[in-house]
């Protein structure tokens, strides 16, 4: 095993926090990459809750400051995960330090921060990468592989779902430490950046990117009580977003994303159908991707239900053996190890900052013709 260290500054204790910290875990056990990772330090503005994450995680030490984690000189990457208004400044510093910057999804809470963000890392000829994850489970991964080879032919189709149901309640309030995605200043927008961000980034690296969207959204529920300064206000986020989309390619695409889907909780999915074949993924069976192949012997042709858990299948051949699982965590496993390697090996990383501001074009784009019910050209 290689004795190369990558020291990392975790900032952010949240859900995000905890899956960044099992990947940084696990990449360096089942990948066993050139760099180590050492999870050298964690930052949150509470001390206990800063201490107990690092003794759960095993951080060798803490901070509550993050400019002063920025600071340090054992630290080389510096790795965000806290709420999206802090994200500008965080990776601006980050970069001008001259650290490594890895950054939780979105990049920023409009094009305009992710803009700012994209000239610093590059300026400071940083490595950086955004964690949009789902890229990394493996039949996702493998739909990219396959559609790359040519095997789907001309792409006529693309349509994804993120469908969720936990801000039904009216007495929901908005804003503070769990709440922070109801609240606009906060987030950015809503379900547009929180979920369709996933859905675009995945689409644009699957099918290539997006020149047009016309978009519609949905508040619906107009007043919620703030958390933090228990006034009631108006809910300014989207609640609901569904845009219809024009690729380069000349394929089109059609996406919804909403958190008042009744009975769903986290149902991403995704399908593709070009003139040879079609794919569809399901996040709440994972582990499958479907396929049909229009070159296939007609009278058994049909949608085949590929269970991804081989040994030739990507990131697979590091897990169990063939016919057991993975799951949802593995997909940040498999992007900090991507990560680990680009830097070994001086290979781009993907998705980079640049990647992820066009992401956030396209979400500007359906926020904007939303409001305004016209079509949007994505501009750069
Ligand atoms: C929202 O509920 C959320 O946690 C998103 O913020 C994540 O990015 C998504 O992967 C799951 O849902």
């Amino acid at each position: 095993m290689n004795q190369k260290k990558l020291n990392i500054g975790l900032i952010g204790c949240g859900f995000m926090g905890r899956t960044h910290s099992n990947a940084f875990r696990q990449a360096g056990v089942f990948f066993q990459p050139e760099f180590t990772p050492v999870l050298k330090a964690v930052c949150a503005r509470t001390a206990d809750t800063v201490e107990n994450f690092a003794a759960q995680w095993g951080y060798e030490s803490t901070e509550t400051d993050w400019r002063k984690l920025i600071e340090r000189d054992d630290i080389d990457l510096v790795d965000i995960a806290t709420p999206n208004d802090s994200h500008y400044e965080i990776a601006i510093a980050a970069a001008e330090a001259g650290k490594m910057v890895m950054c939780e999804k979105p990049l920023g809470r409009s094009a305009k921060e992710s803009a700012a963000m994209t000239a610093a890392v590059e300026s400071a000829g940083v490595a950086n990468m955004v964690w949009y994850n789902y890229r990394r489970i493996p039949a996702v991964t493998l739909a990219k592989q396959i559609i790359d080879e040519g095997k789907l032919g001309k792409i006529f189709h693309y349509r994804a779902n993120f469908l969720q149901d936990w801000t039904i309640a009216t007495d929901l309030p908005q804003g503070g430490e769990a709440l922070w995605r109801l609240d606009k200043d906060v987030a950015g927008s809503g379900v547009t950046g929180d979920l369709l961000a996933h859905c675009i980034d995945t689409a644009m690296w699957l099918n290539g990117g997006i020149a047009e969207v016309s978009g519609m959204t949905e508040t619906f529920v107009k007043e919620r009580q703030h958390q933090l300064t228990g006034k009631v206000q108006p809910v300014t986020i989207d609640d609901a977003s569904i845009f219809l989309a024009r690729f380069a390619n000349g394929s089109i695409g059609q996406f919804e994303a909403t958190r008042y889907a009744r009975g769903h909780k986290a149902l991403y999915t995704l399908e593709i159908n070009g003139e040879h074949a079609s794919l569809k993924w399901d996040l709440h069976d994972l582990h499958r991707l479907q396929m049909f192949d229009h070159a296939d012997e007609g009278r058994t042709r049909g949608w085949r239900s590929v269970h991804i858990t081989d040994g030739d299948h990507p990131y697979m051949d590091r897990w169990w053996v063939p016919g057991l699982q993975i799951g949802y965590e593995h997909s940040f496993t498999h992007q900090f190890a991507d990560f680990l390697t680009g830097i070994a090996s001086d290979q781009p990383l993907s998705p980079s900052f640049a990647e992820a501001l066009n992401t956030d074009r396209v979400t500007d784009a359906v926020l904007a013709s939303a409001e305004t019910r016209q079509w949007k050209t994505i501009g750069n």
